[in-house]
């Protein structure tokens, strides 16, 4: 079983439990147990085998047993039981921003409220606010609430988002007075998935930054506006903060806004061992404070981290909104300066303060990188200067837009030493794909065009290759005489996502001419999940077989995941980056790739692609062998 299936036990079980008002502390136990579970690299399977279940951070002897159970039967009879107490639609109505557990069970009770659409059909009758506890306000909030939680339910992808946060970084660049601008949040650490778009500056006139910010074309509303901050919306739908800082802050600020949070909390609390005092503002030595009183407060924001997250980011939201206009009460920014301030201005000097090196926003995700860092072993992460070739390309030969020639043309664009032409195969139906005779053509083709740019004094060659279907028996579509004949093969599946691919992946890494798996997981960000594979299972067989595994660059794609990326790494399985390009302009999506590749902790030599022509090349020559 995946960790991820797992977690989600732990998840519905706190999530019940939080209707039932259980005690927060039980709550937060299955909470964070669900958490752990996700973003642990290595499969829980394997550590319950060696009896390592508890050295696990987050689970306890009492968790232990529960996933054992689950892990021996694929059943948690806690769970059983805990289901039949509460309707089930009531807990999906949890993950709207705003609507906590007391409001939906007093909906329930009042009008038989239980599902997500029955609110939806309620609201307009006006009902909710003759309530007793409620009024026009409340009502309005949960129709807010509603509206962001359809708004959110689809977070939007890297790809999509990030062509139009850096087109308003480049206006605000040369607005005038402005000085500094940088993306911030999970924008600024290359998320697969992005909730909103977080842009920081630095301003000789903050008022009139603002000013002209709220005047761009790209934004549609302005939801927010104060002296140093806007929150508004894109013409595309999408929400901007803008935060105008000072310049002696911008490294703390460009810290703290970009996250994410867990990370910066844990940075925090290392800065108050310190004496330090670390926010947006700055980096303050601080005299005479409670060290132990904001621990507290550290430990308990921790806490309240792990409760319901959309409910927490309306609060959050609404927290912004406020700041923005001028409504926010308790410790304001005069407190938060207090004490002598030691640094801030950048990054640099907030990671110093707490004694470590610099960390790349795309490692900030609280996996282990602020313990790397201690340890001075953090990765070289890779770049995307070190891609020297682009290892998945269509052409017109199958669904792609370009010829041959304008591929290569692209290719050498983009100072690569090689590109692999990976046109499909018949098997994928829609998609006039290649057979034996058609293939034979396209190698024609390619010799003559690298015959051709050799003459020219070109040093760029394109690769002959193949992205072959895997039929469900696991076979491939095309003979191994014409396998044989390419430089290298690439292996994906197409159909019948609803089998478990297992089996089917391992046959095709045990083809002795089968280089790189495509996609491994099938998934489709925010259209289809990945289909069911034990991924665990199949790197094993690539380890064996010198198998690499695709990391698909292509932003709707991302497969292999940060985390799975991670994952091959440590059980020594190569990555190849592609782009999967159907048009030559989406070849540039390969630093979405090598984005994820850093996210996965990727250095140069995990990547096949940062090799050489002849490095590759004679990696091939190795494989096929040990597979014979
Ligand atoms: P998103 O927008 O959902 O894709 O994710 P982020 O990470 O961009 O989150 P966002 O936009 O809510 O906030 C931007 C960053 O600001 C976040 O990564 C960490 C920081 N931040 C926001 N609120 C807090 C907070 O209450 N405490 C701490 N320590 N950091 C915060
Ligand atoms: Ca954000
Ligand atoms: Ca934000």
């Amino acid at each position: 079983m995946d960790n991820i299936t797992l977690a989600n036990f732990f998840h519905e079980i706190a999530d019940i439990l939080e209707l039932k008002e259980e005690n927060p502390f039980r709550i937060n136990a299955y909470r964070r147990a669900a958490q752990v579970l996700e973003s642990l690299t290595q499969n829980i399977e394997e550590i319950a085998q060696k009896g390592k279940l508890e050295e696990v951070p987050g689970i306890g002897e009492g968790i232990g047993e529960k996933i054992q159970e689950i892990l021996k039967t694929g059943r948690l009879r806690y769970l059983e039981e805990l289901r039949k107490t509460i309707p089930p639609g009531l807990i999906s109505m949890l993950a709207v921003p705003g609507l906590g557990p007391k409001t939906i069970l007093r909906l329930y009770h009042e009008f038989g409220v239980e599902t997500i659409e029955d609110l939806e059909r309620l609201l307009p009758q006006h009902k909710i606010c003759q309530l007793e506890g409620f009024g026009e306000r409340s009502e309005e909030k949960i129709k807010e609430g509603l509206e962001q939680f359809r708004r959110h339910q689809k977070r939007s992808l890297l790809g999509k988002v990030e062509p139009l946060a850096l087109e308003i970084v480049r206006t605000l660049e040369k607005v005038k007075g402005v000085n500094r601008v940088s993306l911030a949040g999970s924008l600024r650490r290359k998320k697969e998935t992005i909730g909103d778009i977080d842009i920081l500056c630095t301003s000789d006139n903050p008022k009139e930054t603002i000013a002209v910010f709220c005047q761009l074309p790209q934004i549609k509303e302005v939801k927010a506006r104060g002296t140093t901050k806007v929150v508004a919306l894109s013409k595309t739908g999408l929400e901007i903060d803008l935060r105008v800082v000072e310049p002696e802050a911008f490294g703390a600020a460009l810290h703290y806004f970009t996250g994410n949070k867990q990370h910066n909390i844990k940075i925090r609390t290392m800065g108050i061992k310190r004496g330090l005092k670390i926010n947006e503002y700055g980096v303050f030595k601080v005299e005479g404070r409670g060290k132990e009183g904001e621990e507290e407060q550290d430990k308990e924001e921790a806490e309240k981290n792990r409760g319901t997250q959309d409910e927490e980011k309306t609060k959050e939201k609404e927290g912004e909104i406020k700041e923005a206009v001028g409504e926010n009460e308790g410790e304001g920014e005069s407190a938060a300066k207090e004490g002598v301030r030691i640094g801030g201005a950048t990054e640099e000097e907030v990671f110093r303060a707490v004694g470590l090196p610099y960390i790349e926003p795309e490692l900030r995700e609280d996996r282990g990188e602020i313990e790397a860092a201690l340890e001075g072993r953090l990765p070289k992460t890779i770049n995307l200067s070190d891609i020297k070739g682009d290892l998945h390309c269509h052409t017109k030969y199958s669904d792609g837009h370009n010829t041959i020639e304008e591929v290569a043309q692209a290719g050498i664009e983009r100072e690569y030493e090689y590109l692999l032409i990976s046109d499909h195969t018949t098997t994928v139906g829609i998609t006039h794909g290649m057979d034996a005779e058609k293939i034979q053509r396209q190698m024609e083709e390619i010799e003559k065009v690298n015959q051709r740019l050799k003459e020219k004094g070109v040093r760029f060659r394109l690769l002959k290759g193949v992205e072959c279907d895997i039929k469900a028996d696991g076979s491939l579509d095309l003979p191994d005489e014409i396998l044989a004949q390419l430089d290298l093969v690439i292996a994906a599946i197409h159909s019948k996502f609803g089998m478990d691919q297992t089996e089917r992946l391992i046959s095709a890494c045990q083809n002795p001419h089968v280089d790189i798996i495509a996609h491994p997981t099938g998934r489709k960000l925010g259209e289809r999940d990945p289909y069911q594979v034990d991924l665990e299972r199949v790197m094993e067989v690539c380890r064996k077989t010198k198998t690499a595994l695709e990391l698909n660059a292509f932003w709707n794609r991302l497969d292999l995941s940060d985390i799975n990326c991670k994952r091959a790494k440590e059980i020594g399985v190569k990555v190849s980056i592609g782009t999967d390009s159907h048009h030559i302009l989406e070849m540039d999506v390969m630093r979405y790739g090598v984005a994820t590749a850093k996210r996965g902790w990727l250095e140069k030599e995990d990547v096949l692609n940062t090799c050489s022509l002849e490095e590759l090349l004679g990696w091939v020559k190795n494989r096929k062998k040990s597979k014979e």
